[in-house]
């Protein structure tokens, strides 16, 4: 019998956690299907590779990660290994003897979880057998030229058609493109408990994106003739067909459960929302340290980009980003540009001596770098190269006079073929093209993601269409602040759990009840306020954005996947599981207070600090603040009135 219950502990001392003793898996298998096991194609990826950790902490050996494989992904980042039960060898082995090729590892992220993945395109001549399959059991037909359903189609066939034999499963599905496997192990009655996550929808995906007042109009649209229209009516009824089909649907924020609700017809039974596997270092500014660090070498590729007309003051220079998918205007990059503008001529009317530098981080279709840029960046290398010689050469010459008792003539220190090879250096103009921008090989800028971003000031994303939004939740697990909107998942669920989002430096755009030019000033007004906060102000708003962390953390947010599972197991079985209906989690009411040395004003929060001052240079101003004091005192406020209910008792 699964007599079980459940505890709560602190993490961190901030927030409630599940005890994770007697959860209900022992005789259980937990498979999570999703296009993007080790393969990145986009947000689904960051979930599933960071909730990794804490899933295989619970399940253990009973947890299978499915998706497609690709040979370059498993070689770079799977061990592999054999299948440890007989149930899954026993699929696999008859897959391969029907000729379909299946591999089977340890994926090498944190946790180490199984992974099992199936070859799609070796299996492509099985495609119209399953098309057939799939027109017999659900009347949905897929048309020839669409060959990423027809990939869809594969996965889900290849995984349904043994796997059907393992027992007492739960299944969670991934995304439409993991839809089919769903679908058809339910047409098939394959006795396994289902969940299915959409982490947006195609249609809201696609009107967002033709410039619709989308959520003004949720009730009004046509959804059949729009997806027809669009050409997407197959796929459509793939995702919804898997929404209906799944014992569990859940959906990764409030705001996509209302779009689901009218574009799906759904409404989701859990939510579940992104988290991250949150590290925390040991020293406290430890993040701060490696700002600095990350931030100097953006400073070098700056000074480089700029070569020959760096007319600004590299000390007074913010660094701003937006980073995602190539999506215009639904990740709110024309709202962003128009706000630059205006904050362009804000800064200049109020003569601020700041610059702001904007990277935009968009994976688009290039030819090749611009060669000006190439040309600055390989003259800065050259030019470092040669000051670290000559650094050498001076430091040799220098200590074998001083060794013989004498201070050298510095004029004489360096000889003749030493300023040729400085004068060389400067005229210099060597170019090597690389088509990469930001990865630590890269010429340009020779950093990843998260140390670039750890170096900039302000992640800016303004987005229209945004069912969670990963990026400004990695910038607050890095300490750094960054601007979301009230259409964004991770906005909604900011303006829920914190008193005053901006003093803990997430500035919430309202996209939802302004019109786009009202948007748009109040992005400005956020980014000018930001500019005008001296470097102190910068470094307490930084501690307190890091202070948010837990809140983001997969060990709190994890709870909610725990029970979809739960919920899905007791109407999948319910003889066997059953739900006590006090058991959803409960976020409600939870909240960050503003922070303690922040006067109840809301004005004030966009100056963060206690005492606002102009002198930017001011690291070691004596303000009565004590970022340790205000961190206790925070945590002692925070109130955690999260009640977990029961979990599924035996009958
Ligand atoms: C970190 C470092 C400080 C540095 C600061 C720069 O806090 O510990 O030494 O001055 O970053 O901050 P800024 O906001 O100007 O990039
Ligand atoms: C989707 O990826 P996207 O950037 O296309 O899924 C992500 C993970 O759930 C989510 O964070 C994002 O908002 C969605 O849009």
């Amino acid at each position: 019998p699964l007599a079980r219950s459940f505890s709560m502990t602190s993490l961190s001392g901030v927030l409630p956690q599940w005890d994770e003793e007697d959860l209900p898996v022992d005789d259980l298998l937990l498979f999570e299907v999703a296009w993007e096991v080790t393969n990145k194609v986009g947000g689904i990826y960051t979930v599933i590779q960071t909730k990794a950790k804490i899933t295989v902490d619970e399940w253990g050996e009973n947890y299978f990660m499915m998706g497609p494989y690709y040979e370059h992904n498993f070689q770079t980042q799977v061990e592999a290994c054999e299948a440890p039960l007989p149930a899954i060898r026993g699929a696999m082995d008859a897959l391969i003897s029907n000729g379909c090729q299946v591999f089977f590892g340890r994926w090498l992220i944190e946790g180490s979880p199984y992974v099992l993945l199936f070859d799609v395109g070796g299996a492509s001549g099985n495609l119209d057998r399953w098309k057939g399959d799939l027109w017999d059991s659900c009347n949905i037909g897929l048309p020839s030229q669409d060959h990423e359903a027809g990939d869809a189609l594969i996965l889900g066939s290849l995984l349904t058609d043994r796997l059907g034999d393992a027992p007492n499963v739960i299944a969670h599905f991934h995304e439409w493109q993991a839809g089919a496997g769903l679908i058809l192990s339910r047409a098939r009655k394959i006795p396994m408990a289902t969940v299915f996550t959409t982490h947006a929808t195609l249609l809201g995906r696609y009107l967002c994106a033709g410039n619709v007042d989308f959520y003004n109009n949720l009730g009004k649209f046509d959804i059949d003739r729009e997806a027809g229209e669009r050409q997407i009516y197959h796929r459509y009824c793939l995702e919804r067909a898997a929404v209906h089909c799944a014992h569990v649907f859940t959906t990764v924020s409030q705001i996509t459960a209302v779009e689901a609700q009218h574009i799906l017809q759904r409404k989701p039974d859990v939510i579940t929302p992104n988290g991250l596997n949150v590290k925390k270092f040991s020293a406290m500014h430890e993040f701060q340290n490696m700002h600095c660090s990350s931030k100097a070498r953006i400073q070098e590729f700056v000074r480089g980009h700029f070569y020959g007309h760096l007319d600004f003051n590299l000390e007074k220079t913010l660094y701003f980003f937006i980073a995602g998918r190539y999506e215009f205007s639904n990740k709110g990059a024309d709202l962003f540009l128009e706000a630059l503008s205006r904050l362009n001529y804000l800064l200049r009317v109020h003569k601020e001596d700041v610059t702001v530098v904007v990277f935009f981080i968009m994976p688009a279709k290039t030819n090749n770098f611009n060669v000006e840029s190439l040309k600055g960046q390989a003259i800065r290398k050259q030019l470092w190269d040669t000051a670290q010689g000559m650094k050498e050469k001076f430091g040799k010459r220098l200590y074998e006079a001083l060794l013989k008792g004498e201070i050298p003539e510095m004029n004489n220190i360096l000889d003749r073929d030493d300023f040729s090879v400085m004068k060389r250096a400067i005229y210099a103009t060597q170019i090597v093209f690389h088509p990469e921008f930001l990865s630590s090989t890269s010429p340009l800028l020779p950093m990843d993601y998260e140390e670039f971003v750890r170096g900039c000031n302000l992640g800016v994303f303004p987005s229209y269409y945004e069912p969670w939004g990963y990026t400004p939740g990695e910038c607050t697990v890095m300490g750094i602040p960054s601007v979301t909107t009230n259409l964004s998942g991770f906005g909604c669920f900011m303006e829920e759990h914190v008193s005053d989002p901006a003093a803990y430096g997430i500035y919430v755009v309202d996209r939802r009840f302004r019109s786009a030019h009202e948007s748009c000033s109040q992005l400005t007004q956020f980014m000018f306020g930001f500019c005008q906060q001296s470097r102190r102000q910068r470094i307490i708003q930084r501690n307190r954005t890091e202070r948010l962390s837990d809140l983001l953390d997969w060990r709190f947010l994890g709870r909610f996947y725990v029970h979809a599972r739960l919920l899905a197991l007791s109407r999948a079985f319910p003889d066997k599981y059953e739900m006590d209906p006090m058991a959803p989690p409960k976020a409600e009411g939870f909240r960050y207070p503003r922070p303690y040395s922040v006067p109840p004003s809301p004005s004030a929060s966009l100056h963060s600090t206690p005492h606002h001052s102009d002198a930017e240079d001011d690291d070691d101003e004596d303000e009565p603040y004590d970022e340790d004091e205000e961190a206790e005192r925070d945590r002692m406020n925070i109130k955690t009135p999260f009640v977990l209910g029961g979990v599924p008792g035996g009958r």
